[in-house]
């Protein structure tokens, strides 16, 4: 009796635990340690925070620069391009969270979620070296810097 009630509860058990899984990472699936993530649910970059923007226009018939954004960094991180030339730039997003390629100086902001792939077009810049950063919380602070360089063009 005893022996087919540890057989019922270890059954109910497993049924849970698939039941668990089956439902994937979407409803009712929760970060192992709740308790960690729920205060941390900043890293995620909820749109809420404000990050989550129409991209400019992107420059038509210029040349579109591809920039990978992953957890955590950007690659290329340093983004070489000719002055006196409108350019696009394609963040494109490898990485689970929620990512942004801003240029503070130049206001420019293109957004991307997971999966996801952004243009967004930047005027002709006068030579010089300009801070590109993620804006959500604490992801520049995890190495999602990089710098975009206009090189004079002789
Ligand atoms: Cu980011």
């Amino acid at each position: 009796m005893r022996n087919r009630t540890l057989l019922i509860v270890a059954v109910a058990a497993l049924v849970l635990g698939l039941a668990g899984l089956a439902t994937g990472p979407t409803e009712g699936w929760r970060w192992p340690g709740d308790g960690f993530w729920g205060p941390h649910a900043w890293m995620m970059g909820a749109p809420a925070q404000g990050h989550d923007e129409p991209a400019p226009e992107p420059v038509a018939g210029a040349e579109t620069i591809e920039v990978r954004a992953f957890d955590f960094g950007f690659e290329p991180a340093r983004i070489v391009v000719p002055a006196g030339e409108a350019v696009n730039i394609r963040l494109t997003n490898e990485g689970f969270f929620f990512h942004d390629l801003t240029i503070p100086e130049l206001d420019f902001h293109i957004n991307a979620r997971s999966g996801e792939s952004v243009v967004g077009g930047l005027a002709e810049l006068p030579p010089g070296e300009y801070r590109v950063e993620c804006t959500v919380p604490g992801h520049a602070e995890m190495g999602m810097v990089g710098v975009l360089v206009v090189e004079a063009t002789n």
